[in-house]
């Protein structure tokens, strides 16, 4: 089966397993996102990823891939926990299929959400800040291999407006206190050399993570519109004075935990 089938059937099955008939929005939740977004509202449905076709399950101890499902503002909403990323060693389609599958559920918004390191001292940890665009430096694409089947686009995907400026523009009207900025995408998992970071704050990029840049492209790639927001969980290796310690990663995306759900169900209903 090609990564389309997989994501149609596993949509066939997700519909199913919860009731939805199609979705209208999805949002994606990064570290740090997935206990904020209980504020969100209470799920009709919570479908684990192990009984969907084509799912890897996450390699992150204790967390089991869900979609949840609730209604938002009369949106039908699925939240996808428990992202893969390659470098748990999974391929770019496994990576994105999540994606594809809620689009073929009916989802033609898509929020993708993060926990990065930030190269802008000024934005310190615990600051959201709204992707405007990508470098991608994984050295791979979810349009990699054969060419889409009959009836989707071209794998030679134009780029030009990846990050949705309709959606950004909402985003700006609603949180106008948000700054936007722009999120290279690494293999990791390790985090960067000083070096890496200098090169890419050269590069543009304001951002340092390890997920969101293959979903958004294949996103993409489906027609859906895409929103990513990032929260800074920490400075990036050399913009800071330490060490990078993932532990303290983690905390900075608890203690942001309920302002991030806050932004969420303020944003949904407007999307
Ligand atoms: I949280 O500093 C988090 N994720 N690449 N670099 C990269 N990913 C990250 C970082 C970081 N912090």
């Amino acid at each position: 089966m090609n990564p389309y089938q997989l994501a149609s059937r596993a949509a066939d099955e997700l519909r199913y397993m919860s009731g939805v008939s199609s979705y209208d929005v999805a949002v994606v939740l990064g570290s740090g996102w997935r206990e904020g977004a209980e504020a969100l509202g209470e799920p009709t449905s919570e479908v684990s990823t192990s009984s969907l076709t084509g799912f890897v399950a996450p390699t992150v101890a204790g967390h089991e891939g869900h979609i949840l499902s609730l209604n938002v503002a009369g949106r039908n909403v699925a939240l996808v926990a428990g992202r893969v990323h390659l470098y748990e060693g999974n391929s770019a389609s496994q990576v994105v299929h999540p994606v594809r599958t809620v689009i073929a559920a009916g989802a033609k918004k898509i929020v993708l959400t993060n926990a990065c390191g930030g190269i802008d001292p000024t934005k310190g940890p615990g600051t959201v800040v709204v992707i405007r665009d990508h470098v991608n430096l994984t050295a791979t694409s979810p349009m990699e291999g054969a060419s889409p089947p009959e009836g989707y686009g071209s794998r030679f995907v134009d780029l030009t407006d990846l990050y949705s400026a309709r959606l950004r523009a909402l985003v700006r009207d609603a949180a106008p206190q948000l700054s936007d900025g722009v999120y290279a995408g690494f293999r990791g998992p390790h985090y960067e050399t000083p070096a890496e970071v200098a090169m890419a704050r050269t590069m543009g990029a304001t951002l340092v993570g390890m997920s969101t840049v293959l979903e958004a492209i294949a996103a993409r790639h489906l027609g859906a519109e895409v929103l990513g927001l990032s929260l800074v969980s920490n400075l990036a290796a050399g913009v800071s004075s330490g060490p990078l310690n993932h532990l303290e990663v983690l905390e900075a995306g608890q203690a942001a935990a309920s302002g991030l759900g806050a932004l969420l169900a303020q944003l949904v209903p407007l999307l």
